[in-house]
């Protein structure tokens, strides 16, 4: 039978340290592609790894004091730990050390020698041990190198090079007759400008140490580690040893790459592909870069952020879904802990978690807990244009459209709910009952399937709460077909999905450079009782323009506050209405009327907008 495949690459990662946000960005990019992908069916090979080579890790290890292979081995159970605890699905971890893959670059050293597009030269220039990079004089900006500004040092050696330009034709044509093969499209045009202006020979040796794939036909040389580290693709692949996997695989669907190494992907690695005469990926897609206030998060600068201690403060799903939708995949975006933590709540915590809770305590209450039989759908076509627009999303790549859509399906159940109002349904035993309650477990069923390439354990708990007795593990992408939860299915009540996280005084590791004149300790903030209050009555205060009397509902008390909002809004308008109040406030006597609390408004060009809830909660809930 024919099965889709779909191979889906990450940059293989330097472990001259360990490994940050930043990679867990592309990580659980990749992640989620191959997990979508299984879902729909498709023969997925995903590939990550580590670039173990080059003169910045023997370095290191010397530091260490230890041989380059002990380094990198004992970096490597660290990265695929991590890996682990963000549970990433790859189906092969490839590292340059590997004979698979000295052998693979030995044969395209071979090749592309014997064919010609390789000769032998010699070099002489500057080099950047940091970027692994050799520059010409006319380069270096201020005598340092271009790219990362750290020291460069003269060299002079036998190098054989690759004639990049010979190709350089054909790839701008590739580039112009193929518009999803370099996205986004900012980057393709920076590298189309770049090719035109001309290609030089590419130095692919280098005598200077021996840490690196040696090569028979260049005795005392070794790959340079650009041209050993971007075969890795191919060599996961099965080139050349196992022609039947390679005919598979290859090419690769998607190659995400940090916008930096755009350049070494769209051009180095595509012409030697063109060079060997097979076919080039069918997408490179250039993501942007976490930055924590304005910079690069980046090993040498020392400002990273480490995602174990993330997972471990926020659970693996909070952290995965961060950095999924945060920020539009392609554009850069900055990383804080605190944007997380916002995030998971509004997000995870209030939108989704409350709808799981909301719904299955509905259920018990007004159907004895057992999903109704519906009669018609208010929600279906909400949810299913939300699919689509998942679907193309997914398809582009964009990845935070597709949860954003997944986002807009949850929102539209959180409002039926209080448009509907089961509650009164359930009191006039309007038969609407059970059309309201069946469309918002099937939301969020169909919405736990949407999620799962995403999330990895709230998903599962969405169906174990409603009662679906097959594991989401087995769901394919036919699961999000409406209708699928069958009627009299019990649901099962658990704990909240994603408890809300209470902001903490934390030293956040991004935050460290924020200003700290003019703040206040949270205990400061927490003796402020916040709490939402439903408006009984209104009126206007006798002989004061601008205020209003309004008696509020606390849940627990009634109270009387005085405010000076008549101006924009009447009374009649806020009854029934919430509002947020400060309810430890001490009273005061305001035009002879005791005011027992206040509310929150935002002030905009003299009038006062009042701050209320998103959606109706129990008077009395508290703010924070
Ligand atoms: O470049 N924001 O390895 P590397 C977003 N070995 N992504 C980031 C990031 C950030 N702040 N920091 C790192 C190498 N990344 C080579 C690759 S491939 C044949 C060889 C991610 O360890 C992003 O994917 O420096 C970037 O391209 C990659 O990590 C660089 O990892």
């Amino acid at each position: 039978m024919f099965m889709k495949k779909f191979y889906v690459t990450t940059p293989i990662y330097y472990p001259n340290d360990k490994l940050h946000i930043g990679h867990a960005y592309t990580t659980v990019a990749a992640d989620a592609l191959a997990r979508y992908h299984r879902l729909r069916g498709e023969d997925v090979f995903f590939l990550t790894g580590m670039d173990e080579h080059g003169q910045k890790i023997a370095d290191r290890a010397a530091a260490e004091g230890v041989s380059p292979q002990v380094f990198v081995d004992r970096m490597a159970e660290g990265i695929r730990a991590l890996w682990a605890t963000l549970r990433i699905s790859y189906d092969d971890f490839i590292r340059t050390t590997e004979p698979r893959h000295e052998r693979t670059v030995q044969e395209v050293f071979r090749r592309l020698l014997a064919q010609g597009d390789i000769y032998l030269g010699r070099y002489e220039g500057w080099y950047c041990t940091a970027c692994e990079s050799y520059w010409t004089e006319t380069k270096l900006v201020e005598g340092r190198c271009p790219v990362c500004s750290g020291p460069v040092s003269r060299l002079q050696e036998e190098s054989y090079f690759f004639r990049l330009g010979r190709y350089a034709d054909r790839l701008l044509q590739h580039i112009e007759t193929h518009p999803r093969f370099l996205q986004p499209e900012s980057r393709r045009n920076e590298m189309v400008a770049f090719i035109r202006q001309g290609l030089e020979d590419l130095s692919v040796t280098r005598t200077g140490f021996d840490w690196g794939v040696k090569l028979p036909e260049a005795a005392g040389h070794v790959a340079y580690v650009w041209i050993d580290a971007l075969t890795n693709y191919i060599t996961a692949a099965g080139y050349p040893d196992d022609p039947e996997r390679f005919a598979r695989y290859w090419p690769a669907d998607v190659q995400l790459v940090g916008k930096e190494i755009v350049r070494f992907h769209a051009i180095i690695w595509c012409i030697m592909l063109m060079a060997l005469g097979l076919e080039l990926p069918e997408r490179i897609f250039g993501h942007g870069w976490l930055v924590l206030s304005g910079e690069k998060m980046s090993k040498s600068r020392g400002n990273v952020v480490d995602p174990v201690v993330l997972v471990e403060r926020y659970g693996v799903d909070a952290v995965r879904y961060f950095l999924l939708r945060e920020v539009p995949f392609g554009a850069d975006g900055t990383y804080s802990e605190a944007a997380l933590r916002l995030r998971t709540n509004v997000d995870l915590a209030n939108d989704l978690g409350n709808l799981l809770s909301r719904t299955t305590a509905m259920i018990e209450r007004f159907a004895q807990g057992k999903v109704p039989a519906p009669r018609s759908s208010e929600l279906r076509a909400v949810a299913e244009a939300a699919l689509s627009e998942y679907e193309r999303a997914m398809g582009a790549l964009e990845l935070s459209g597709a949860l954003e859509a997944v986002g807009r399906m949850v929102a539209a159940a959180n409002k039926h709910i209080e448009t509907a109002a089961p509650w009164t349904l359930s009191r006039k035993g309007d038969p609407r009952l059970g059309d309201v309650l069946y469309d918002l477990a099937e939301v969020l069923r169909v919405a736990a399937v949407a999620l799962s390439p995403a999330l990895v354990e709230a998903p599962a708990e969405i169906w174990r709460q409603l009662g679906v007795e097959r594991p989401i593990s087995e769901a394919t992408w036919d699961d999000v077909a409406w209708g699928g939860l069958v009627p009299g299915t019990r649901v099962r009540r658990g704990a909240p999905l994603f408890p809300r996280i209470e902001a903490e005084e934390r030293s956040e590791p991004a935050a460290a450079a924020a200003a700290a004149d003019e703040r206040i300790p949270i205990e400061d903030v927490r003796r402020v009782k916040l709490v939402v209050a439903t408006v009984l009555e209104a009126r206007r205060v006798e002989g004061a323009e601008r205020l209003l009397e309004l008696v509020v509902d606390l849940g627990s008390e009634r109270r009387t506050i005085v405010s000076g909002i008549a101006a924009d809004y009447a009374p009649e308008a806020l009854v029934g209405g919430q509002i947020v109040l400060v309810k430890n406030l001490k009273p005061s006597k305001i035009r002879g009327v005791r005011s027992d609390g206040m509310l929150l408004a935002a002030s905009e060009a003299g009038h006062v907008v009042l701050l209320r809830p998103d959606r109706a909660v129990p008077a009395g809930s508290p703010v924070s």
